[in-house]
């Protein structure tokens, strides 16, 4: 008998949603940075075993919206978890509870929607705070697990997949069983691009990054890749690309190591920088990068 369930990972940004997502899948489909707001679509992570499929939607953090692009995030968000069986919710165990979690809670209270609750980054803090954590936590809701993990180096994250197999019901798979993720592999280059852009730049230069891919020639043993990085300020473009365009061509080797990896193929990149001033402030900036509804 098949079973399958829609599971969303949601929470504030930078909690570990993503390695969570990367570490029950065994292999990288969402990009991990240290800075916050790194995930900014919804990306569907899928574990077949045996009669069963996860399906699991991995969301950008939901924090307090600036600009348009932060309402699309947070829009993408709170839909995706509307649209799950389940939730796991993720926070960073020693960070006080916030507004996004309580926002949460109310939301699993209201439809009755079962949630775990992941602990996560426990590597970074001592057992008394573990406890005091669940303690808080426990006052506000009774989840139907509560899992404290590593997801950076795997610990618990077993014990997670174990509490969310409650969730799956009875039905046929709704993907195929060897599919990881709905992501093509532009996406999957734009996203490994900006990844190492979010990984190099500092400040507010890399919120305001949005790769394009312009051209992918898949020839068998070689992919050729032509991306455009677009940034908001003519200033941001200088330090993106660097002296002598040194910077550009760190961030283009990471990447086409990673890319090269992941296609199993020799991977031509050719990258160029350009600036599109404030496209993260109008409708129209976004739906340039496509991030739109539908
Ligand atoms: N110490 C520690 N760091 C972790 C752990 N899990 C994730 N991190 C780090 O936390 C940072 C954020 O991780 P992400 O997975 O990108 O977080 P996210 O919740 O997806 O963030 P957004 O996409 O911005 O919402 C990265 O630097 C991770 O390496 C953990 O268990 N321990
Ligand atoms: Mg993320």
């Amino acid at each position: 008998m098949k079973k399958t369930g829609f599971i969303a990972i949601v929470g504030r940004p930078n909690v570990g949603k993503s390695t969570l997502l990367n570490s029950i899948l065994g292999e990288k489909v969402a990009i991990v940075s240290s800075k916050p707001q790194t995930t900014r679509n919804r990306i569907i992570g899928i574990h077949t075993v045996g009669d069963d499929q996860y399906v699991f939607l991995d969301t950008p953090g939901i924090f307090k919206p600036r600009n348009s692009l932060g309402s699309y995030m947070v829009k993408t968000a709170n839909s995706s978890m509307q649209d799950a069986d389940a939730v796991i919710l993720v926070v960073d165990t020693g960070k006080p509870i916030s507004e996004t979690e309580k926002n949460v809670i109310t939301y699993l209270k209201r439809t009755e929607t079962p949630g775990v609750l992941v602990l996560n980054k426990i590597d970074l803090y001592r057992r008394e705070q573990i406890a005091e954590t669940i303690a808080a936590y426990s006052e506000l809701h009774s989840f139907d697990a509560v899992v404290p993990i590593c997801a950076k180096n795997g610990k618990g994250v077993d014990e997670v997949l174990d509490e969310c197999k409650a969730f799956l019901g009875e039905s046929d798979f709704f993907f195929p069983e060897d599919m990881v993720t709905d992501q093509s592999e532009r996406q999957v280059a734009a996203e490994v691009i900006r990844e190492k852009l979010l990984r190099t730049l500092n400040k507010e230069i890399p919120h305001g990054i949005a790769v394009a891919i312009e051209e992918f020639k898949d020839e068998g043993s070689l992919v050729s890749i032509r991306a455009e990085i677009f940034c908001e300020k003519a200033s941001h473009k200088g330090i993106i690309v660097g002296k002598n365009g040194e910077e550009l061509k760190r961030v283009g080797s990471y990447a086409r190591a990673d890319l090269e990896a992941i296609f199993g193929a020799k991977v031509y990149l050719n990258l160029w920088v350009k600036v599109k001033e404030n496209w993260r402030d109008s409708q129209r900036g976004i739906t340039d990068f496509g991030f739109t509804e539908d």
